[in-house]
């Protein structure tokens, strides 16, 4: 079911992040497709669903929507770039999730905690735990034997130049994710 019923109103699922240039997308599908030849089962993410998250909302009534806008809207963060970093590994009795770091980042951390606080000040319930910057590339995955995931991508260079307001719906085989909103970050400003 994409949403659920609560009190009579619909909920939609959000969540914040930023979505990368094309570029970005195809050296990362490739790593995938190397990944799911190389694997006896795992869930592998679409193209067209990468993206590092900021904050997970959850469901959010729609009349709150206005909230979410407006304190995108006050983040002040100019553009910035991020560089990835190598592959990551969170083991899992059912199968690992593989994800795609990013070096650390003053900016991406500054913007992330400036969300946070924001969002939580307007009364959003969030996930308290430490922010983990990480690009989810295959959940429930088996690697064959002798095969290692190689990031070719290791310290590429990404301009971030906006954040995207997110809906997920769910289905029972995939995800579907939209662009609600989009904030673009402002050049930094000339001395
Ligand atoms: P993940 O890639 O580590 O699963 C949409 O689901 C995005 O929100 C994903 O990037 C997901 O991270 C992130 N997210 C963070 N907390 C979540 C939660 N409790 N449930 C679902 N997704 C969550």
């Amino acid at each position: 079911m994409a949403s659920y019923y609560h009190k009579g109103v619909i909920n939609i699922r959000l969540f914040i992040a930023i979505n990368f240039p094309d570029g970005v997308l195809d050296k990362i599908s490739g790593i995938i497709e190397k990944a799911r030849e190389n694997s006896t089962s795992g869930r592998f993410v679409d193209r067209q669903n990468l993206h590092l998250t900021l904050e997970f909302l959850g469901k959010v009534e729609p009349g709150r929507l206005f909230a979410i806008k407006k304190i995108m809207d006050g983040i002040e963060q100019p553009l910035f770039k991020m560089r990835l970093a190598g592959i990551g590994r969170f083991k899992r009795p059912e199968g690992d999730i593989y994800w795609i770091g990013v070096v650390d980042n003053p900016a991406l951390f500054d913007l992330q905690r400036r969300l946070h606080e924001a969002l939580e000040a307007e009364g959003f319930p969030l996930e308290q735990k430490k922010y983990t910057p990480h690009i989810t590339i295959g959940r429930k995955v088996r690697l064959k034997e002798g095969f290692s995931i190689c990031s070719e991508l290791d310290g590429m260079a990404v301009h971030v130049k906006k954040v995207d307001l997110m809906r997920s719906e769910l289905t029972e085989k995939r995800a579907m994710y939209t662009v609600l909103y989009s904030k673009p970050l402002e050049e930094r400003r000339k001395e």
